[in-house]
């Protein structure tokens, strides 16, 4: 097998001149582990039909409430999920893109929003079940067992003509007139999630309660407090994307990395009286400082290169077998996503081994 013999001249040859590219261009693109942080968004915005008025134009507002308009009278004229706020960022050159969508592997990604409105909002850290969002005359109401609704994010979705490369922070939040009503199944961009999971097929879950079924974000916000409490301003809630379990994450961040831009929707069904600031909301960059406005950041690692290169030290060798397979064995037979679902479609079994063996026996000792 290539690789296990002493390399000939012809490998010889490709060491040096990997060597000889590593030495000389040191923004090349071979295997890379590349840890960057984005401390600001390049976009960032309240998604919500009413922004854009007034005293903040588009996309300038110091801050982003993310509410339902569960109990109010005219609910039915806006989106389950009504506010929201989209943040997105420009991730070249810092990560280069138009690799391939296979050679971006992400490790490790998180989000971190800090709160504007002191408290607000009850903490809740996990999942509710969408019958819980429904009125409690529905037969299949279940009563909220914790406190306070979830803050989740998910990936985007954009309506025609609009998409990854054209949004922008000033785009309108819908077509026709500004404020247009009703507001439902009209936003340009929305949170969505793949369907089924990991396909790539965009699914708006702006009415997923209206429509009965539970959306699936890409993280839950936590943060350092005690689930049922009321939230402090200045709270940093920590969104990591659950690359372990959510085939979407893998798939939704490696096409972003290679488009050289990531977005992103925060989102809660938290309800809150009409005109009140009683709820979730996030700082904006455009928020003064003075005030302790800290934009959304984004922290990301990713390997970059060969797939077949598993641990990224630029060298295709037994070690990346050897640490696929302690990757692939723990979870064979399991619906989780992961670095040993090579495949992403959710679910580790032999297909993953054998697509991962393929290209490793082509690339080994190079
Ligand atoms: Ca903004
Ligand atoms: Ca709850
Ligand atoms: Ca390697
Ligand atoms: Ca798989």
């Amino acid at each position: 097998m290539r690789g296990l013999i002493v390399p000939g001249s012809q490998s010889r040859w490709k060491y040096a001149a990997a060597l000889a590219g590593l030495l000389v261009s040191a923004g090349s693109v071979s295997a890379a582990d590349i840890h960057q942080t984005y401390a600001t968004p390049t976009l960032d915005r309240w998604n919500y039909v009413f922004a854009g008025f007034g005293q903040f134009p588009a996309g300038s507002e110091p801050d982003a409430p993310l509410f339902s308009p569960f109990g109010n009278p005219q609910q039915a004229l806006f989106d389950n999920r009504d506010g929201e706020m989209i943040v997105g960022f420009d991730t070249t050159p810092l990560i280069p893109a138009g690799e391939g969508v296979t050679r971006y592997r992400v490790l490790e990604a998180r989000l971190r929003a800090v709160v504007s409105r002191d408290l607000a909002f009850a903490y809740d850290p996990s999942l509710d079940p969408v019958q819980s969002y429904f009125p409690n005359t529905d037969p299949e109401f279940v009563a909220d067992t914790d406190p306070g609704r979830p803050l989740e994010v998910y990936l985007v979705g954009y309506r025609a003509p609009w998409s990854l490369a054209t949004y922008t922070e000033t785009t309108p939040f819908a077509p026709g007139a500004p404020g247009t009503l009703p507001a439902k199944g009209t936003k340009n961009a929305f949170s969505a999630q793949y369907d089924p999971p990991g396909s790539g097929i965009v699914r708006d879950v702006s009415n997923n309660v209206d429509q009965r079924f539970d959306s699936r974000p890409l993280g839950v916000g936590t943060a350092p407090l005690a689930p049922g409490t009321l939230v402090p301003a200045g709270t940093v809630f920590t969104f990591n994307l659950d690359l372990g379990n959510n085939p979407d994450v893998q798939r939704y961040l490696r096409e972003g990395l290679n488009f050289g831009r990531l977005n992103f929707s925060f989102s809660s069904l938290a309800t809150v009286t009409q005109q009140s600031s009683a709820s979730p909301a996030f700082w904006c960059k455009e928020g003064d400082p003075i005030e302790g406005a800290v934009p959304v950041s984004l922290e990301i690692r990713v390997c970059v290169g060969r797939p077949s290169d598993f641990n990224c030290d630029g060298v295709v060798d037994l070690a990346d077998l050897l640490d696929y397979l302690s990757a692939w064995g723990p979870t064979l037979g399991q619906t989780v996503s992961g670095p040993a679902d090579v495949n992403g479609d959710g679910f580790v079994d032999l297909a993953d081994l054998l697509e991962f063996l393929g290209p490793w026996l082509t690339d080994l000792g190079t």
